[in-house]
């Protein structure tokens, strides 16, 4: 098999990267009053505006090329239909399952996994009601007030997004906490605003064996036996989310209180399964299954729509051409909605995790660069910040805006402030300012002379800069499930034609394993180890040598 380099596609997109490298998207727009239409899609209500690319459509047909030499639409096809894509775990890679609103088989050897999915839900369903209407009590006979969802990584990051951006979804009856990090602040800062006879605790890990979560299970657990004083609050205060029965019976949580998903769910995809539980109780089954389904029109659009007109492929198509071509080494969102805050971090997951990967499939190096940096945040924040070198800095940085035409809070004149904010700044990272029209600017402030020509390359701004812009009607359920579909199968994308598996971690997994070497000779349970004189340094600092 050819390197990805030696592809016909990919020599034809460096060839054509010589020619074009230099043109001007404001050109091409003065040019070329159909560009919009031609470079930007609908699907349901959010429209995708690619227009603001530094491609032509001979670049557009030329990805196409790479993404059909690549086989895209072969390993579309693998994943739907339950192929071991994740190769070096010997997995398939299902989250799409978990969204399968057809409800049409999808085989893992040799059985139909549709039927526990549904169990699973119908669990979901019978807990959340239960826990909204009150009719799950706490062991001293109260209503479940407040929901602490302990875990980390996928089990922590999917779901406080998702809780975040339906809170005008969410039961106002009902305060949603996420504690992830190990650092006791975090914990210690959660319960005390927790009562602990309205406290429910949502243990979520795959594993159950994740230093992190365990500690705070087991601090969790500690501070509720101490107020409440019998084992037996337990089973009214503790539920499970995992695929392992052993271990969350050996924490004591009885499994009747357990809801379960497997090993062809990775946990970044996770947020679907029955990691979802905090969402569906926050926000309701009925919300919950609208996030599926937004999430599974995603995924019919993404297996049955030509590649000319397929979203993730075209959006993952522009990470690679800006990645390899133009060796943009990150990738930024800008977020012009507060109610997805927490989306950059949630991407950064997502997309960092998945492709920040060196070795291909067949085992050998990658001779090219992988996924990008992925950072970002709200943007109209970010413009008193980190704009600048958006703007004017030396690194090409691909953005993509994301906003809504409808405030969920409409209050005076913010919302269309915002919504000018952003689309004003999309302009002007494409048109940028030229010598020509930053003279004019200074010459009607009245600055004439050595001082106008001294100020004047500062005022310059080169533009060219691309951007993607997705706007949606409102922040519904579906329409989340359908954005959060939408980069989960560019990112598949990407890791197709860098021909990597998007699938493993084991850089994640090797973290897991490093603290626990070091966690004894902290805590003096053993001496220093053979560590490197920096390390060793820093254990004797901590140990107060
Ligand atoms: C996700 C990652 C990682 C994982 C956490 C938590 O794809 O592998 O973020 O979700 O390390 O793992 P557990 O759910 O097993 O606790």
């Amino acid at each position: 098999m050819p390197s990805t380099t030696q592809l016909t596609a990919w020599q034809a997109l460096s060839a054509h990267h010589n020619v074009i490298s230099s043109a001007h998207m404001r050109d091409w727009f003065s040019t070329d009053s159909d560009r919009f239409n031609r470079f930007s899609r609908r699907f349901g209500d959010i429209l995708i505006d690619f227009s603001k690319h530094r491609m032509t459509d001979e670049t557009l047909n030329l990805l196409l090329d790479l993404a059909r030499e690549s086989a895209v639409p072969v390993w579309i096809e693998r994943m739907f239909s339950g192929a071991q894509i994740n190769h070096t775990e010997h997995r398939s890679v299902l989250h799409v399952a978990l969204r399968n609103r057809s409800n049409q088989p999808i085989v893992v050897d040799g059985q139909d996994v549709m039927p526990e999915v549904n169990r699973v839900l119908e669990q979901m369903r019978r807990f959340s009601e239960q826990i909204r209407s009150g009719a799950w009590i706490g062991f001293t006979g109260q209503r479940i007030r407040t929901v602490v969802n302990i875990g980390i990584g996928g089990s922590d990051l999917g779901p406080k997004m998702v809780c975040e951006a339906l809170a005008p979804y969410g039961d106002a009856n009902l305060t949603m906490h996420f504690v992830s990090s190990v650092d006791g602040s975090h914990i210690s800062h959660v319960l005390s605003e927790c009562n602990p006879e309205t406290t429910l605790f949502i243990i979520a890990s795959k594993t159950f064996t994740t230093q992190e979560t365990m500690t705070n299970a087991n601090t969790a657990r500690g501070w509720l036996l101490a107020a409440l004083g019998d084992e037996a609050a337990i089973a009214k205060h503790f539920v499970a989310v995992s695929t392992n029965t052993e271990k969350v019976r050996a924490f004591g949580i009885d499994t009747a209180n357990m809801f379960e998903f497997w090993d062809w769910v990775g946990g970044r995809y996770s947020l679907w399964s029955a990691i979802g539980l905090p969402i569906a109780v926050y926000v309701g089954m009925a919300n919950f299954t609208a996030l599926l389904e937004g999430g599974h029109a995603m995924d019919q659009h993404f297996r049955q729509t030509p590649l000319p007109d397929n979203l993730p492929v075209i959006l993952a198509l522009l990470g690679v051409w800006y990645g390899d071509f133009f060796a943009a080494d990150s990738h930024v969102m800008l977020v012009y909605d507060e109610y997805l805050r927490s989306l950059p971090a949630y991407l950064q997951q997502l997309d960092m995790e998945s492709n920040g990967k060196s070795i291909d499939r067949q085992g050998l190096p990658v001779t090219r660069v992988t996924g990008p940096v992925v950072w970002g945040g709200l943007g109209s924040n970010g413009q008193h910040a980190f704009y600048q070198l958006l703007h004017q800095g030396t690194h090409l940085v691909p953005s993509d805006f994301l906003a809504p035409v409808n405030s969920q809070d409409p209050i005076g004149d913010h919302h269309a402030i915002l919504l000018a904010n952003c689309l004003a700044q999309s302009e002007a990272f494409m048109t940028g300012k030229t010598e020509a029209e930053a003279r004019a600017e200074l010459a009607s402030k009245g600055m004439d002379g050595a001082e106008l020509e001294a100020l004047l390359p500062y005022k310059v701004f080169a533009g060219n800069r691309p951007s993607t812009t997705l706007l949606y009607q409102r922040l519904t359920p579906s329409v989340l499930g359908s954005l959060i579909a939408l980069y989960e199968h560019k990112v598949f994308v990407q890791g197709i034609i860098w021909n990597i598996n998007s699938f493993d971690q084991w850089g994640v997994e090797l973290g897991k394993q490093l603290a626990n070497n070091i966690l004894p000779e902290l805590k003096g349970e053993r001496p220093a180890g053979a560590h490197d004189s920096s390390t060793l340094g820093l254990i004797g600092y901590c140990r107060g040598a």
